[in-house]
């Protein structure tokens, strides 16, 4: 339910925006993300202690419970609807836009009509927005291009929305006496940054004449809860929808079939392909039920005997996308090591560099974020308020920051005192203006720990002077990372217009760290630009833009891309110990 209430208020804010209400849309903001990123469904809390204990969610005050509380007993919000009925508009489509705010979709709606994407498209294409007030030609065109790339991502889930419900589907089949292996395979085993559909794979207890195993199986899957359709249910395979919208196909197969299915639809098809086309020079046979010579089967059980037989050393799915991966575990064979890369653990992170405290807004103290990162099992987390230009987001100019850096200080004495090598370092998220100036002065930034810039404003710049702008803040010896460094928003935004190569080129020089965001829409650097990076022999650093405790847990999404992108180790800061980390931010 916490993603109902979320994805509802959200929508409220939108509307309160769209009126010109201040401050109120930020409170239901901020309460849609506290239950975004909650373990605990809010009907529990609730039943634990009411609206009481409902307010003690961060974000929620009494307003925002009392509605709750309404959502719980009566399956609706009357508020919500009273807005709906106004302005009975697709806010979600329409905002999925880049650069359509809330205001500019009111104002649509009600010179135009214009309630959706379709509606949306036909006025932008016989030019009836140019005509209005307020939108010129530019906006129009900007209208066309985002459509197009909203449409071109439309059907694919963000692995962040996705893997949270694969998980608890994957607990809820364990359960079951009958099934005995059980693999998530496709795109979500990869850990791709979006997907498609989710597979998985089990093998059962055997057949019997009623059904036996297979069948109990499939009866429980397609009674799960959340369904809301059931496209097919044999004996080797089923699918369903759940209601998040997205679809998950589940096959049973034989025990002895179970490495080579796993191989086959945990994919890419790409690689597939390849892997076929060596087990063919083989004078083999490769398919999903096992690895053949003749009518005999010479592997199959054992995914990595799959791989063996073949030649190959076995490697993570994450690389397996047929980017060189097959050509690095063949060399194995020539008497030498294989060339795979040794990828980045999923453990092998130490602390988070890039997290927001209240300071800024956020919603967690600096000490309450400490806590999360210790049971987290690291050695450190930077705060990095926002600074100063993002006043929206409540950045902090120099005086504030100087006393935010105090209270750093204050909290790291009790953790001394307590004998804890634990520690918070002094950060900052400052903004690199339009002419790649840094918002804050430096006097300010060289009593941090160390400085993220990175930009949150003028996203659509000519490359030349987008490259130049980024250039110029690396250039600045207080800047140590460039935080989201294409400016990415999935299912949303493209990239920036960079030259990468030459940002590569001066990142080098310059010892700049470049982050990977883990963010679950962001994911900037991608795995492409991850691999360009770790080539250029550019230090990378893997962080998550927490604005509250919870949000520390998609650090398995950066990793994930950073495994994606080939990166070991060695090429990720935030796997040194910090003393190491320190003496590196002093050297820049
Ligand atoms: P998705 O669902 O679009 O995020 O991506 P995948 O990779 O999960 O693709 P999906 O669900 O269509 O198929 C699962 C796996 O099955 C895929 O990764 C590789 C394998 N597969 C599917 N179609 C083919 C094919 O035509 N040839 C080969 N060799 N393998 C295929
Ligand atoms: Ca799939
Ligand atoms: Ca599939």
């Amino acid at each position: 339910m916490n993603q109902e209430l979320a994805k509802i208020f959200y929508e409220i804010a939108n509307y309160l925006e769209m009126d010109d209400i201040a401050f109120k849309p930020y409170a239901y903001q901020r309460a849609a993300i506290a239950l975004e990123s909650m373990e605990e469904d809010v009907r529990d809390i609730y039943k634990r202690g009411g609206k009481k204990e409902l307010e003690k969610i961060p974000g929620v005050g009494k307003s925002i419970a009392e509605k709750i509380e309404e959502y719980i007993k009566t399956g609706e919000i009357k508020y919500y609807e009273q807005w709906k009925s106004r302005l009975p508009l697709n806010l979600e489509e329409m905002t999925s836009v880049e650069g359509m705010g809330p205001k500019r979709a009111k104002i649509l709606y009600q010179k135009l009509g214009i309630r959706n994407l379709k509606d949306l498209e036909k006025a932008a294409k016989s030019h009836k927005i140019t005509s209005l007030f307020g939108f010129g030609e530019k906006t129009e065109k900007n209208i066309l291009q985002g459509i197009e790339f909203v449409k071109r991502s439309k059907g694919r889930f963000l692995l962040g929305e996705i893997l949270p419900e694969v998980k608890k589907i994957l607990e809820k089949l364990k359960s079951l006496k009958e099934v005995e292996q059980i693999n998530v395979a496709g795109s979500v085993r990869r850990m791709k940054e979006t997907i498609g559909d989710v597979d998985v794979l089990i093998t059962t207890t055997p057949h019997q004449k009623n059904g036996g195993g297979p069948k109990k199986v499939m009866d429980f899957f397609v009674s799960l809860p959340g369904i809301t359709k059931i496209w097919g249910k044999g004996s080797t395979k089923s699918s369903i929808r759940m209601k998040q919208g997205f679809d998950v196909d589940l096959r049973v197969v034989q025990k002895k079939s179970y490495g080579a299915a796993l191989q086959y639809f945990t994919g890419s098809k790409e690689h597939n392909i390849d892997l076929r086309r060596i087990a063919i020079e083989k004078g083999l046979k490769l398919n999903e039920y096992g690895l053949f010579k003749g009518r005999k089967m010479i592997a199959g059980w054992y995914e990595p005997g799959i791989y063996k037989a073949l030649g190959l050393a076995w490697m993570e799915p994450e690389l397996r996308e047929n980017q060189g991966e097959i050509e690095a575990a063949l060399r194995q064979t020539r008497g030498k090591p294989n060339g795979l890369p040794k990828i980045i653990g999923y453990h092998d992170i130490k602390g988070d560099l890039h997290c927001h405290s209240d300071w800024d807004g956020g919603v967690n103290s600096i000490m309450e974020m400490a806590k999360a990162a210790q049971n987290m099992g690291y050695e450190y987390i930077g705060i990095s308020d926002h600074t100063k230009f993002l006043r929206i987001e409540h950045g902090l100019d120099e005086k504030k920051l100087e006393q935010r850096n105090k209270e750093i200080d204050k909290l790291n004495s009790k953790f001394h005192i307590l004998h804890s090598k634990f520690r918070i370092l002094k950060g900052a998220e400052t903004n690199i203006l339009k002419d790649g100036s840094i918002d804050i002065k430096d006097e300010s930034l060289k009593k941090l720990d160390y400085v993220i810039a990175g930009i949150h404003s003028n996203f659509k710049m000519e490359k030349p002077q987008m490259t130049e702008r980024i250039i110029r803040a690396m250039k600045n010896p207080n800047v140590d990372i460039i935080s989201h460094p294409t400016g990415r928003i999935l299912k949303r935004r493209d990239e920036y217009q960079i030259d990468f190569d030459k940002i590569l080129r001066v990142a080098k020089e310059t010892g700049t760290i470049l982050e990977i965001n883990a963010w679950p829409e962001r994911l900037d650097l991608n795995d492409q630009n991850i691999r360009r990076t770790k080539t250029a022999g550019v230090k990378m650093i893997i962080n998550t833009d927490s604005h509250q405790k919870e949000q520390l847990r998609f650090m398995e999404f950066g990793v994930a891309q950073a495994r994606r992108g080939w990166a070991e180790k060695k090429d990720i800061i935030n796997c040194w110990p910090l003393g190491k980390l320190l003496t590196y931010f002093k050297k820049q």
